[in-house]
C-alpha cells in the first residue's frame, strides 16, 4: 500500500479530497435522514442520497488517479455525471408527478441530459479538435434543459403541485441556469488554446489542473446543493 502525499500547493488533489468527504458526508445525511421522512417524499430523499453516494464513489476514484497520474480523471468523471445527472432529472418528475407529470417528460430529460453528456466527452477526449462544435451542440441540449425546468412542462406541472413544490422547483431551476453553467466555464477553461477566443490559462497542464477545481466545486454546489433543496422540500411539506 503506498501513501501518497498531497503537497500544500496541489489545490487540484485538495479538492478531489474534500469533494470525497463531502459528498460522503451527505450522502450519509440524506440516508440516515430517510427514517424521518414521510412516505410521500422518501424516494425522493433516496435519490439524493444516491446521486451524492455515487459521486463519492467516484470522486474516491479520482482522488486516487489523479494524485497517482497528476492528470485529469475524464473518464470517471463523465462516467458519474453520466449516472447522476439522469438522477436528477428523476427528482425534477418525482417532484411534479403529483401534478400530473408523465413519464414521457423524465425521458425528455434524460435524453437531453444525455446529448449534453455525450457531445461534451467527444469535445474533451476523442474529438478536441472540434470542441468547440461539441461545446454548441451540449449548451444547445443545456439550453433545452433549463427551457424545460424555467418556461416547460416542469414549471407549469410544479405551478400545480403546491406552493411548496413550486417554490422548490424554482430554487432547482436557478441551479440549472447558474449552478449548472460553471461546468462550461471549466470545459472552457481546459480546452487546449481557449474557446470562443477566451484563453483564461494558456499552459496546457494549468489549464487541465484550473478545469478540475472548477468541476469539483460546481459538483459539491449542485449535487449536495441540489439534495438539500429537496429535503427541505420533504420537511416543508407533508
Ligand atoms: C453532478 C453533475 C452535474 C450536475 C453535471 C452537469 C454537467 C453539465 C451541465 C455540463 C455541461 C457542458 C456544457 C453545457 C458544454 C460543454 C460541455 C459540458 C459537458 C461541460
Amino acid at each position: 500500500m503506498e501513501h501518497l502525499k498531497i503537497a500544500s500547493d496541489n489545490y487540484v488533489a485538495f479538492t478531489f479530497f474534500i469533494g470525497t468527504m463531502a459528498m460522503m458526508a451527505a450522502s450519509v445525511f440524506f440516508f440516515f435522514e430517510l427514517g424521518n421522512t414521510s412516505q410521500k417524499w422518501r424516494t425522493s430523499v433516496l435519490v439524493s442520497g444516491l446521486i451524492t453516494f455515487i459521486a463519492a464513489v467516484h470522486y474516491y476514484y479520482m482522488r486516487g488517479y489523479n494524485l497517482s497520474t497528476g492528470d485529469s480523471p475524464t473518464f470517471f468523471r463523465y462516467v458519474d455525471w453520466i449516472l447522476t445527472v439522469p438522477l436528477m432529472c428523476v427528482e425534477f418528475y418525482l417532484i411534479t408527478k403529483k401534478a400530473g407529470a408523465k413519464i414521457s417528460l423524465l425521458w425528455k430529460l434524460i435524453a437531453a441530459s444525455l446529448v449534453m453528456l455525450v457531445t461534451g466527452y467527444f469535445g474533451e477526449t476523442i474529438d478536441r479538435g472540434n470542441s468547440v462544435l461539441w461545446g454548441v451542440v451540449s449548451g444547445g441540449a443545456y439550453f433545452y434543459i433549463a427551457y424545460l425546468v424555467w418556461f416547460g412542462e416542469v414549471a407549469s406541472l410544479s405551478q400545480s403541485a403546491g406552493p411548496q413544490v413550486a417554490k422548490a422547483t424554482r430554487v432547482l431551476a436557478w441551479f440549472v441556469l447558474v449552478g449548472w453553467a460553471i461546468y462550461p466555464l471549466g470545459y472552457i477553461l481546459g480546452t487546449p488554446g481557449g474557446l470562443f477566443g477566451i484563453q483564461l490559462v494558456s499552459d496546457p497542464a494549468a489549464a487541465s489542473h484550473a478545469m478540475d477545481i472548477v468541476y469539483n466545486i460546481a459538483d459539491a454546489i449542485n449535487k449536495i446543493g441540489f439534495g438539500l433543496v429537496i429535503y427541505s422540500l420533504s420537511r416543508n411539506e407533508d
